[in-house]
């Protein structure tokens, strides 16, 4: 089974407070309609990419909660719950905890002031990397790197380079041995034993995008990424992200993923 093989996702649909949601520029405020209708396109491309997809209501006291990758990491043989960094979203792992036991049988916890994000986590054939982050601090790296070898996973700490969110902001696997990254990233050296795709410049937003199975998801608004992978001979599936992008985000965030076992 391929770490990009997936039948199971976790998505929570956005409240009408999204709109209040975190984010680097305040100046711009997204639209919730817009948001929805963006939320609901990925939605239906994971269901047509083959996973089954369980949609948790609004949580309007967390206006950042649509973006469930952030407070779980979840693998075939089960889940972690994290500290999410940011104090306004940290609760969120409260309302993860019971969905987690829902769908797996292991469910390991950090503690509360141990904090990830799992924005900042790339998973890889062979290593899970940790972005140290704002969100991702030294003691939670290295709590999370001892939970993720009690679930029999080679993990490593990392540096994400300048300024920008998460690790995963500015990288993401696209096969088992091939990521795409910005060129900071490619810089950093972090990715040296990957066949790294950089980002066109100017679509460094690309970075953020979702192999789920045989397909790339990738916003729409990268047609020069897009057309490198299909050169490529990757299958892309552009989405809609311009509100999402308003709060930072892109597409791994909105959804936890897994391939169930046996
Ligand atoms: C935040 O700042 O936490 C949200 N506005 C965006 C989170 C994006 N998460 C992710 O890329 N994993």
């Amino acid at each position: 089974m391929r770490v990009f093989d997936f039948d199971h996702a976790i998505v929570r649909e956005p409240g009408r407070s999204v709109v209040n949601g975190l984010r680097s520029d305040l100046s711009v405020v997204p639209s919730y309609e817009g948001i929805l209708r963006e939320h609901r396109a990925y939605v239906a491309a994971l269901r047509t990419a083959g996973l089954e997809v369980d949609v948790l209501p609004p949580l309007e006291q967390f206006p950042d909660s649509m973006f469930v990758e952030d407070p779980a990491l979840v693998f075939p043989e089960g889940a972690i719950l994290l500290s999410p960094g940011a104090p306004s979203r940290l609760g969120e792992r409260d309302e993860m905890r019971g969905v987690l036991h829902r769908h797996f049988g292991r469910v390991l916890e950090l503690e509360p002031d141990e904090f990830a994000d799992g924005g900042d986590v790339l998973v890889t054939p062979q290593t899970v990397f940790i972005g140290l982050s704002k969100r991702t601090s030294r003691a939670g790296a290295e709590a999370l790197c001892a939970k993720l070898t009690e679930l029999g996973r080679n993990a490593r700490i990392a540096e994400t380079p300048g300024t920008i969110l998460h690790f995963k902001t500015a990288s993401a696997l696209l096969g088992e041995g091939t990521s795409v990254a910005t060129r900071a990233m490619v810089q950093s050296g972090v990715l040296a034993d990957f066949e790294v795709l950089p980002t066109p410049d100017g679509e460094e937003g690309a970075a953020n995008l979702l192999r789920v199975n045989d397909v790339v998801l990738i916003g729409d608004c990268y047609p020069r990424t897009a057309e490198l992978l299909a050169r490529r001979g990757f299958t892309v599936h552009p989405l809609p992200i311009r509100e999402v992008a308003k709060l930072d985000a892109g597409l791994s965030c909105m959804s936890l993923r897994w391939a169930k076992l046996g």
